[in-house]
């Protein structure tokens, strides 16, 4: 990964227009920090893309949450709790690193609720065995590495800067989903089966993770051009399929795609055709678990609208103590 090296803001273009020094920092591979002037329609694709990640990471959390109270044994259930408490750090993180355009958490989350803003289509498949736990480890936590690398030299700073540490404990995610399933499929027949299956139903939703292809991706050649996405969506799509061939190898699990085969002349796996028409239909709402997420996230929400209220009256008991305090001291030292 060639690091961004410089985090330079536009007020280093002193004399330019506000569009030339956006234009020519975007081109240094320096970063675009808030107080920069950018155009609107740079701030509306960010806002778009951030609080499609925010929203996913947190309704992510959904499907794994499932079996926290099923995990197997001691040991996998701290695990899983840790990597769900770390989906809720990314959409914080996420959501800051949003609110740092001009848009609060709560308009977001409002949309998100409405149905006006997206997550992603992975999040509404159901995880129906102790094996789907591995299976959106290895491939789901996968893809969005892959997806996410890029996205640490974005050009603009705070999502790039969040991105950095979502990578790391991403990495680790993927790790125990891999780990989870080597163990299965070294397991018993009967959990080796369960791990294939987990397998055969995450495969095709994961590649679909990536966006639409490039020929329809509306946002990719100006998201490119602004250096927000760094690759396609195809090309970050082959480098996950290369990446996992010889993963399920060495897991002995096979990838449910009979149209698989490394393409020489490429230097790529050639692999099938993806069910777009699945994947519109997931976007309409017609998943197979989008009701459910979306009334979970909603029911959720609404039962914490009293730790929103606590913590509110707790931070403006704490601010006017601040305020008693400093005008006693001012007395005294008066
Ligand atoms: N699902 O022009 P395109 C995680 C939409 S969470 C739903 O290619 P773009 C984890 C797209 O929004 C990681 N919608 O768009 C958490 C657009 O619709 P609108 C999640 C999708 O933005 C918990 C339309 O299709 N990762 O790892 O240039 C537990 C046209 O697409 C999807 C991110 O969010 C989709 N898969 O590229 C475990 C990564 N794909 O908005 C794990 C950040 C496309 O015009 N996001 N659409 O109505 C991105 O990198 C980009 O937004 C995308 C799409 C590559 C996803």
């Amino acid at each position: 990964m060639t690091a961004v090296t410089s985090t330079v803001t536009t007020d280093a273009y002193e004399g330019a227009s506000p569009e030339a020094a956006f234009e020519a920092a975007v081109a240094a591979d320096e970063r675009i920090e808030p107080r920069d002037w950018m155009p609107d329609a740079y701030r509306t694709t960010l806002i778009r893309q951030m609080a499609q990640h925010a929203h996913s990471e947190i309704i992510g959390m959904q499907p794994e949450a499932n079996w926290i109270t099923r995990a197997p044994s001691l040991r996998r259930k701290a695990i899983l709790m840790a990597k769900v408490q770390d989906e809720a750090g990314h959409g914080l993180y996420l959501y800051s690193a949003a609110e740092t355009l001009g848009t609060g958490r709560d308009e977001l989350l409002d949309k998100l609720h409405a149905g006006r803003q997206r997550y992603s289509s992975i999040f509404n498949y159901p995880t129906l065995t102790w094996a789907d736990v591995g299976a959106i480890g290895w491939l789901v936590d996968g893809a969005a590495i892959t997806n996410q690398v890029p996205l640490c030299r974005c050009s603009y700073g705070p999502y790039a800067r969040a991105m950095v540490r979502i990578c790391k404990e991403e990495s680790f995610h993927q790790r125990q989903g891999y780990e989870l399933l080597l163990t299965l499929s070294r397991g018993t027949a009967a959990q080796r089966e369960m791990a294939q299956d987990a397998v055969n139903r995450w495969w095709w939703p994961s590649l679909m993770m990536f966006g639409p292809p490039d020929d329809a991706s509306a946002h990719s050649a100006q998201s490119m051009a602004w250096k927000i996405k760094r690759h396609s969506n195809d090309e970050l799509r082959q480098r996950f399929v290369d990446i996992c061939v010889p993963q399920a190898e060495t897991l002995g699990l096979t990838l449910p795609d009979p149209d698989l085969a490394w393409n020489e002349e490429r230097g790529h796996y050639d692999f099938g055709a993806i069910d777009w028409t699945e994947f519109q239909e997931v976007l309409k709402g017609n998943g197979p678990c989008n009701e459910q997420r979306i009334t979970q996230r909603r029911r959720a929400h609404e039962e914490g609208a009293w730790v929103r209220e606590a913590a509110a009256a707790y931070a403006a008991k704490h601010s006017a103590q601040h305020t008693q305090h400093a005008q006693t001291d001012g007395k005294a030292t008066a």
